[in-house]
């Protein structure tokens, strides 16, 4: 089935968003570190990892010491795409499920493996979407797991026709209240919604300095903690569990330092989140109502 895709002057829909578009077409910052550690499976992310590395990757031999980090921090960034399915419940392989700002298509991969479902990507990057649909086509899954060039504002999906949907580190380049009302529209009564976030802490006051380092590093506009819930209710999305991510992913940042593959950006995430202005989440919530 050929599906038709709208034009490109519908998806865009702001100079922003046209500046996010070329920002994930010619990533202006050093792209080798997703590339280098996408080579290591074939599985490509754009996320971050979280759980206990093994340090003992940096002792041994200093020639292979480098290929040892990159398969260490690719080991880490799928075990949090692996919590992300964990928390989408019971999806099943008649099911659908959405992944808005699907990236290089890692997440979506590992979902269409573990669920055996069919899973559509949403992205705004051109560039992307023919990098994810080529990882789809070279795994032989092109017909269950599929990226298209759209807005995850305005997807163009049936209203309540996925079972799950999330985001994976993307909403911090749209309004959460547009995302959520469309992401609630395109969900199942009862359906669930993953979002993994890095969110500055409003408990403690503005934004510090290091948090807008990293929206200037990505062009990013990060939400306060506080966004998410307020926008979730005014959508019908119910929480059911949040998780603080931070003491989780902290190692993960410690160990990129060690990288030759490092961007600049590890010491104002390390800083942020060791003084907790910035806070790396998981939010899972059910979509209630119609
Ligand atoms: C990029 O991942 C992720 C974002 C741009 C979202 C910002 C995330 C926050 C938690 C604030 P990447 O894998 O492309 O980045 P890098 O190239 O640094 O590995
Ligand atoms: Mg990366």
């Amino acid at each position: 089935m050929t599906m038709l895709e709208p034009q490109t002057d519908t998806v865009l829909q702001s100079s922003y968003q046209r500046s996010v578009a070329n920002y994930w077409n010619n990533n202006p910052n050093d792209d080798r570190v997703n590339v280098k550690l996408g080579e290591v499976d074939g599985l490509y992310h754009h996320h971050y990892g979280i759980g206990e590395p093994d340090l003992s990757v940096l002792e041994g031999p200093e020639s292979t010491r480098q290929e040892r980090i990159v398969r260490e921090l690719h080991r880490l960034e799928t075990a949090q795409a692996d919590l992300l399915l964990d928390s989408l419940g019971d999806v099943r392989s008649t099911d659908r499920l959405l992944d808005g700002g699907s990236g290089r298509g890692g997440t979506s991969i590992m979902a269409n493996a573990r669920f055996g479902c069919r899973v559509d990507g949403v992205s705004i990057s051109e560039y992307q979407v023919g990098f994810a649909n080529d990882q789809a086509r070279q795994r032989g899954v092109s017909d269950s797991v599929q990226f298209h060039y759209r807005n995850m504002l305005d997807t163009g999906f049936d209203s309540r026709s996925m079972r799950g949907a999330w985001t994976n580190e993307t909403d911090m380049y749209v309004e959460l209240p547009d995302l959520f009302a469309e992401l609630s529209r395109l969900l199942e009564p009862g359906g669930r919604y993953v979002c993994v976030t890095g969110c500055s802490n409003d408990v403690t006051g503005g934004r510090s300095a290091a948090v807008s380092w990293i929206d200037a590093h990505y062009g990013c506009m990060i939400h306060p903690r506080s966004e998410y819930f307020k926008a979730m209710t005014a959508n019908n999305l119910v929480p059911i569990a949040v998780t603080d991510l931070t003491p989780a992913t902290i190692p993960y940042w410690d160990l990129r330092t060690h990288s030759e593959l490092a961007t600049g950006v590890e010491k104002p995430f390390l800083s942020s989140y060791r003084d907790g202005s910035f806070q790396y989440l998981l939010i899972a919530a059910d979509k209630v109502g119609r």
